[in-house]
């Protein structure tokens, strides 16, 4: 048979595989995918989940619809119930999970080449992810800005305003309300998120967890990579890549587990948690695991 006639059979990568890749070097651009599933463990909800997620718990806030608490017009509006939502997710009372120790043991090998998080909730920085390393993709609760004159303020000088209920002030131009740099619908997204247009086509290996994929543009990055880039879905539930409304994009192509052809796509389906420990003993970090609990 000549060269020509074979073909040659690639098989789908599984998240054994992969980890088995990490450890002998195949991976040495990874790329992470995070969501609020990753920070559930520490205690903050994430939306969607169907009972104990935000979104359906928000009666009290009375809001015409749930995204309200995290819109623009709302905001400027009634600010109120997005403060009294800050107050409860405010950065200081959490702590980072073993997924977020995960990034910073990808980070310390030098394998990892960005997290992309949608959290606000600045567990990856705790976590000591670095600023080179870390595109917080709607913005963070680690400053805030006036909406009236721009002056820019770090977390702890609003948090005690947030914590006794009160909306905070400008000092400055004595009006405006001062709202934490998180990317309300509505408004732009960080500079640093355009990264991705040069990071996703080096990426050897992408990691998603923890997310629906249901706000865009984030989610339909997982098609910016290279057809031949593999990708690890680690989430408790399968998802497709679809706006809010469940509006499936058809220009997304999604993951394609189920496919015959799949070359490139795997999933562990469960609590991200514990998927993460098992995945860290099989890329032969355990000891380097355990060091890093120690010392944070
Ligand atoms: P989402 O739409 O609520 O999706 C979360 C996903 O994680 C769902 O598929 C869940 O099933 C899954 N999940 C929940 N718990 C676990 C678990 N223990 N193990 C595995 N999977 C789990 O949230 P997304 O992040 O996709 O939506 C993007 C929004 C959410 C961003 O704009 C964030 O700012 C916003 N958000 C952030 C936080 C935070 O910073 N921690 C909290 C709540 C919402």
């Amino acid at each position: 048979k000549s060269i020509s006639s074979l073909t040659i059979k690639s098989k789908a990568p599984t998240f054994k595989s992969i980890a088995k890749g990490i450890r002998n070097g195949s991976y040495r651009k990874i790329i992470i995918m995070a969501g609020a599933g990753i920070s559930v463990a520490s205690g903050i909800p994430d939306f969607r989940s169907p009972k104990t997620g935000l979104y359906n718990n928000l009666k009290k806030y009375n809001l015409p619809y749930p995204e309200a608490i995290f819109d623009i017009q709302y905001f400027v509006e009634k600010p109120q119930p997005f403060f009294t939502l800050a107050k409860e997710l405010y950065p200081g009372n959490f702590e980072p999970t073993p997924v977020h120790h995960f990034f910073r043991l990808l980070q310390d090998n030098n394998v990892l080449k960005r997290v992309y998080t949608q959290n606000i909730d600045t567990l990856e920085r705790r976590a000591g992810v670095l600023p080179h390393k870390l595109v917080e993709s709607h913005g963070s609760f680690a400053n805030a800005t006036c909406v009236n004159c721009s002056e820019e303020y770090d977390c702890e000088d609003i948090k005690k305003d947030v914590m006794k209920s009160k909306i905070p002030r400008c000092k400055y131009c004595k009006e405006g309300i001062i709202k934490p740099n998180i990317t309300f619908f509505g408004e732009g997204l960080p500079e640093k998120f355009w990264w991705y247009e040069s990071d996703f086509p080096k990426a050897d290996l992408l990691i998603v967890l923890g997310t629906s994929l249901s706000v865009l543009p984030f989610g339909s990055l997982i098609e910016k990579v290279p057809k031949t880039c593999h990708r690890l879905l680690i989430n408790n539930v399968e998802v497709a890549v679809n706006n809010s409304l469940g509006y499936k994009d058809p220009k997304l192509q999604g993951f394609k587990f189920n496919e015959k052809n799949n070359t490139r796509d795997a999933k562990k389906i469960g609590d991200c948690q514990k998927s993460i420990l098992e995945f860290i003993q099989m890329c032969g970090w355990e000891k380097q695991y355990k060091k890093l609990l120690k010392k944070s």
